[in-house]
């Protein structure tokens, strides 16, 4: 195919996997012996919160414990050179794409580093733990919560997103096992209209058969043989 001009990037907690931070439906996939999927709803921040909060407030932490590995920093390198339009949108909610200096970043599904006002919808930078009940700077309501899209609450500039799929003349999926949706639902639009599709995998996902080519072994290798 002609060199693309258009790159949508979608990564997933594969790729911070090397830095140390546990996927979520790997061997370490379950907290305090909780799935995710039942600290991560709203339901589960109204029935107790204090649980809540502290699962987030331990992956917090642990951020300071581990760095970007060679797929965010080659990803960060694609960014500073490529020319045409490139958006990296990620699932994660840690901060290692933007330390590795990534800037065409979207957090989908939020981000630890950031609380949200449930009142006002205000949002902050936050470092540190976030005890339940605190109040709102904005607005002054009892009412910060981790800036994280629970299960069932919609992800952050879908229209962007789907807008930067349909117009991609590649989208690449680093990371992620396909699972979870709308985001494992961009391949198909992207292929749908016309994209190339890559995935980088440590093994075949839900949505390998979507892909023109599926590519598998270590993010932290595939990925800077691909920038290269
Ligand atoms: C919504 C929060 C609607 C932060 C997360 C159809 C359409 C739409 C929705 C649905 C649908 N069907 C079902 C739904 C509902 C639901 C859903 O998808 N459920 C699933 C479980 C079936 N989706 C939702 O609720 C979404 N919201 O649809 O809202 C709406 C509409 C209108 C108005 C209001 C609402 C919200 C989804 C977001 C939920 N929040 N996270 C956090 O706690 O982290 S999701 C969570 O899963 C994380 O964000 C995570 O990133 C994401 C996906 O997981 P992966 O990143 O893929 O991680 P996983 O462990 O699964 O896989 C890792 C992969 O890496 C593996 O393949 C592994 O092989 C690979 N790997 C491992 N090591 C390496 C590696 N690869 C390379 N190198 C390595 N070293």
């Amino acid at each position: 195919m002609a060199r693309p001009r258009n790159i949508v990037i979608l990564t997933g907690a594969g790729i911070s996997a090397e830095s140390g931070l546990a996927t979520f439906r790997g061997p370490g996939g379950l907290w305090e012996a909780h799935r995710v999927e039942d600290v991560c709803t709203p339901e589960a921040l109204a029935r107790d919160a204090a649980l809540v909060h502290r699962f987030y407030d331990a992956r917090r932490a642990a951020l300071a414990t581990v760095r970007p590995n060679a797929a965010h920093e080659a990803l960060a390198r694609l960014d500073r050179e490529w020319p045409g339009e490139l958006a990296i949108v990620t699932q994660n909610v840690d901060d290692l794409h933007e330390r590795a200096g990534a800037r065409r970043l979207i957090h989908m599904h939020g981000a630890l580093r950031s609380a949200l006002c449930a009142a006002c919808g205000a949002q902050r930078g936050w470092d540190g733990p976030m005890p339940p009940g605190l109040a709102c700077a904005s607005c002054g309501a009892a009412a910060l919560r981790p800036d994280i899209v629970f299960f069932g609450e919609m992800p952050y500039a879908m229209e962007r997103i789907e807008q930067a799929v349909a117009e991609a003349d590649l989208f690449v999926s680093i990371g992620t096992s396909g699972a979870v949706y709308p985001a494992a639902g961009f391949v198909q639009l992207a292929s749908q209209c016309g994209a190339a599709t890559l995935e980088l995998n440590l093994e075949r996902s839900a949505g390998s058969p979507w892909f023109d080519d599926t590519r598998l072994g270590p993010a932290s290798v595939l990925v800077p043989a691909w920038v290269a």
